[in-house]
């Protein structure tokens, strides 16, 4: 068991991202069954699940004239634009079947806003609107944060920053993760976590 100052947080392992879903991340289903096993080794154990309401600002449907992964400027900055997924109660918004997490006691979903992109579990794409996440695990006194889910370049970066930015130690288990990778989006969430601190490991360190 890992130290109860400690939680696992599972990053939008939902079944869009998975190969066959509307946003797949290569091999997604893959790392299921590793972080079922991880999370046995956790007290506290949080899931992010992407949440969006139809027509969200961040699907490309939403604007004409524009195609999955062009970039356009919304009013908090540069966003990225998607193909429609993870639809709020939609079974592709749903969590992978196969994740056995059932001691996991928050759900955080975000992307909730219309207007507001959000691939962080802490903080969304305004930089200003806080999920309340890290309310939570300071008030259940957690200072250490693993990360593992998808996509390694986009909400689990994010979420590994901002939980760096909010005071908390983060580790991302890089082989409980599957990334997009578009654009060297890959190699350049490795260096921006290395830059900020956030500790790339394997999950044999864990069992150690
Ligand atoms: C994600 C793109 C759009 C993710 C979510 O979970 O990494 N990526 N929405
Ligand atoms: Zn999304």
């Amino acid at each position: 068991m890992t130290a109860p100052t400690t939680a696992l947080v599972v990053i939008d392992v939902q079944n869009d991202f998975i190969p066959a879903g509307q946003l797949a991340v290569p091999g997604g289903d893959e790392i299921v069954p590793l972080i079922n096993r991880l999370g046995r080794s956790f007290r506290h154990v949080i899931l992010a699940q992407d949440w969006h309401p139809a027509g969200h600002a961040s699907f490309a449907s939403s604007h004409p004239d524009k195609q999955p992964f062009d970039l356009i400027q919304l009013p908090y900055g540069e966003q990225k634009l998607w193909p429609d997924h993870c639809i709020q109660g939609t079974q592709g918004a749903a969590l992978h079947p196969a994740l056995d997490l059932p001691h996991a006691q928050l759900i955080i979903r975000k992307g909730c806003n219309p207007d507001i992109d959000s691939y962080s579990a802490f903080m969304e794409a305004d930089r200003q609107t806080p999920t309340g996440l890290t309310g939570y695990l300071k008030e259940r006194g957690i200072d250490t944060v693993y990360m593992v889910g998808l996509a390694l370049d986009f909400c689990v970066m994010f979420s590994a920053l901002d939980a760096r930015a909010a005071g908390f130690n983060a580790l991302v288990v890089l082989d409980a993760c599957r990334g997009i990778d578009i654009d060297g989006s890959m190699e350049a969430a490795i260096r921006r976590m290395q830059q900020a601190g956030v500790a790339l490991i394997e999950s044999s360190a864990l069992d150690a």
